[in-house]
């Protein structure tokens, strides 16, 4: 069986009804994997669930919010009954929130941190236990360029991101020797739902500034697609990344090792 199947294992994709999330799952279930996602509204589960029958796809959909340890809890035990164990968990759900620093109430800035890096510890923390009795598992954090980099208004979502790629490699520390990795993903400037309001056609039908700043800061001079993560995320849940621990593997197309092209 090639190291890059998925035949057999239940991965778990936290935030999963589109965006990011979904194109990982996507990519699990054409490598075989049984697909489980969790959103916080049951419209947005249902809406989920549609859209990977478009694709031919059986998921197991759930309501969780990933912040409530409790729900979190329930949820993966749900999971273990119905499904089966978690082999892979994919730690994606996000938010973001563009706020000067100096304008961004403390409540707004913990929102963050609680969705970014709070639930990736309490979802890891949650499947741990099963993966350490199977003698097997998969993290993947789905990090950022902003656990690299900063930049005006968004403080709270780099420091998560930056807390997150630290977590993943204590999560690979800690558990290394159980043959649970734990890795992360560090997507650059994708197409989605997240990222919309930075690339916005103005008024007068220009594209947005941030737009073409992303474009020349970028050397494959495009943004991301969520299917460019697919390859990095089946990599990192499958066999053959079984001595990959500790490493966010960056799909940025080059933009965090390029200067940027001149204007
Ligand atoms: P997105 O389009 O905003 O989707 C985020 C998903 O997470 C949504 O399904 C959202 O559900 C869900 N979610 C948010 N809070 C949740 C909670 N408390 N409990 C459960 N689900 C929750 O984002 P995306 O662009 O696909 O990004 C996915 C991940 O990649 C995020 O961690 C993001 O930080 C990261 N990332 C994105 C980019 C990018 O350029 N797009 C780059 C680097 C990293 P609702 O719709 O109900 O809110
Ligand atoms: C932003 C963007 C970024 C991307 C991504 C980059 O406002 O700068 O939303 O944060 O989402 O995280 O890797």
């Amino acid at each position: 069986m090639s190291k890059f199947d998925l035949t057999g294992k239940v991965a778990l994709i936290t935030g999963a009804s589109y965006g990011i999330g979904f194109a990982i799952a996507k990519a699990y279930a054409k490598a075989g994997a049984t697909i489980v996602f969790n959103d916080i509204k049951q419209e947005l589960v249902d809406k989920g669930i549609a859209a990977y029958e478009a694709e031919g796809i059986k998921a197991h959909g759930y309501v969780c919010d990933v912040t409530d340890e409790d729900a979190v809890n329930n949820l993966v035990a749900t999971i273990e009954k119905e499904v089966g164990v978690i082999d892979i968990l994919v730690n994606n759900a996000g938010i973001i929130k563009r706020i000067p620093m100096h304008e961004m109430s403390a409540s707004d800035f913990r929102q963050v941190i609680d969705v970014d890096l709070n639930a990736p510890f309490i979802v890891s923390k949650a499947v741990i236990p099963s993966m350490i009795k199977k003698g097997h598992g998969k993290i993947i954090n789905i990090c950022s360029m902003m656990s690299e980099l900063g930049r005006e208004t968004v403080s709270a979502y780099a420091a998560a991101k930056g807390g997150l790629k630290m977590l993943t490699r204590n999560i690979a520390s800690e558990y290394g020797e159980y043959n649970i990795q734990c890795n992360g993903i560090g997507p650059g400037y994708i197409a989605t739902p997240q990222t919309a309001p930075l690339r916005e056609i103005q008024p007068d039908g220009e594209r947005h500034p941030f737009d073409k700043f992303i474009i020349a800061k970028t050397p494959a001079a495009r943004w991301g697609t969520p299917e460019d993560l697919e390859g990095p995320a089946v990599f990192l849940a499958s066999d053959a990344s079984d001595f990959v621990n500790g490493h966010i593997l960056y799909v940025d197309g080059g933009i965090l090792a390029y200067i940027g092209k001149q204007p």
